[in-house]
């Protein structure tokens, strides 16, 4: 398929700090991992060792051919301690922006990617009393190293933080299937909210920095007779996020699988249906679909970035397969005009999967002794793509 994509479309590929740094001690998911009754089955440890290793990542996007790379700031090492903002850590983080920059990346920033402060979360988390403003803080705190920077993701997926703690509250320990999941619990829902506006607030100091968020988009689709249904499962867990969107610089669209509604809630696929290592259908559509809803909830003055979309899989083959289908979704939804400015695959690396290393990801394998990146064909053959423009 010839180029169908803009000519400054950004070409990517994602991470979340705690699932390749290492050793984020301070954050409350570490406390889960390492309780001694953890309902986690594995541990982050080193991760990917990224905290030390993030040059080769960098080397290892430019050299793919690729022009982006999105990262997350660990709240939990800017501010290990209430009101203790560490300028190494914040040194730290200045160096991999500049580190993008001087390779001629563009960096994409997620100031909140799932995990926070353990002393937060001891602080009652984002319905405790002080939530948003502990977190409007600490986003003031990296305006300093944000120099350079153009796109800014607020909080990484509030749908599916609120949706964990509607789950938690329950006591219920279910797959990391989002369309099965309860409705999020609506105080921390509003408090996400509240954190997104008083982040882009902070944010509009630097008047170079597109701010947005980053939205788990489940897809969901209705079976015969349950559009009602659907539409009410769409807006609790995804369109009152998108919603918000409305005014902002960008919206981030993540999309993996679908979810079919039918009369009774969510439809489990047919049992010869593909699936992937994280048990979700094998649906490379879900992208368009993602986006072209995201694109009618927020309407066309707010551009779409692609913030992460990408297969769990341990055939790589698959992989390029997968990404194709999505990608030429992707192109469907431009050439009807939907403003699409880049796209970020999820992930770079093969890391750790919130309390799994099974489910890989990545575009690179990382030995997990060693730390050693592997480059697999799939990453060659994006990175062709991300050149070429052509699929
Ligand atoms: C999320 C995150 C990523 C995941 C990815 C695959 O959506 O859960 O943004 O951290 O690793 O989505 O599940």
């Amino acid at each position: 398929m010839s180029a169908t994509f803009p000519d400054d479309f950004l070409w990517g590929a994602a991470t979340a700090a705690h699932q390749v740094e290492g050793n984020n001690t301070a954050s409350d998911l570490w406390a889960f991992e390492n309780a001694p009754d953890s309902f986690l089955p594995e541990r982050s440890g080193d991760a990917c060792d990224s905290y030390h290793r993030w040059p080769e990542d960098l080397d290892i996007v430019r050299d793919l051919g690729l022009t982006s790379y999105r990262f997350s700031i660990e709240w939990a090492r800017v501010e290990p301690a209430p009101g203790h903002v560490s300028r190494a850590q914040l040194a730290h983080y200045r160096r991999v922006v500049e580190g993008c920059l001087e390779r001629g990346l563009t960096p994409v920033v997620t100031l909140h990617h799932f995990t926070t402060p353990l002393w937060f979360r001891a602080a009652g988390g984002w319905t405790g009393d002080d939530a948003v403003s502990r977190f409007r803080a600490y986003v003031r705190s990296v305006l300093p190293i944000l120099d350079g920077v153009e796109w800014v993701c607020t909080v990484n997926e509030p749908n599916m933080v609120a949706m964990m703690s509607a789950m938690i509250k329950r006591g219920e320990r279910k797959e990391n299937v989002a369309g099965a999941m309860p409705p999020p619990d609506q105080d921390v829902a509003d408090a996400l909210i509240a954190a997104h506006r008083a982040a882009r607030e902070e944010l509009a100091a630097l008047p170079r920095v597109r701010s947005g968020w980053t939205v788990a988009n489940q897809n969901f689709q209705a079976a015969a007779g349950a559009d009602d249904l659907a539409a009410e499962w769409a807006h609790s867990r995804e369109d009152q996020f998108l919603d918000v969107a409305g005014d902002d610089d960008f919206i981030g669209v993540q999309a993996y699988t679908r979810v079919v509604i039918g009369d009774g809630g969510p439809i489990e696929p047919d049992p010869d249906a593909r699936r992937t290592l994280t048990g979700w259908e094998f649906y490379p559509d879900a992208l368009e679909g993602a986006v072209r809803h995201t694109a009618d909830r927020v309407g066309p003055a707010v551009p779409i970035l692609v913030t992460e979309n990408g297969i769990a899989t341990a055939d790589d083959a698959e992989r390029i397969d997968y990404t194709r289908g999505a990608l030429a979704g992707l192109a469907r939804a431009i050439a009807d005009g939907v403003d699409v400015r880049g796209y970020l695959h999820w992930s770079l690396l093969d890391n750790y999967e919130w309390g799994s290393w099974t489910p890989t990801f990545g575009l690179v394998s990382v030995d997990r002794e060693t730390f050693t990146r592997t480059i697999k064909p799939s990453a060659r053959w994006y990175g062709q793509v991300a050149r070429t423009g052509i699929l």
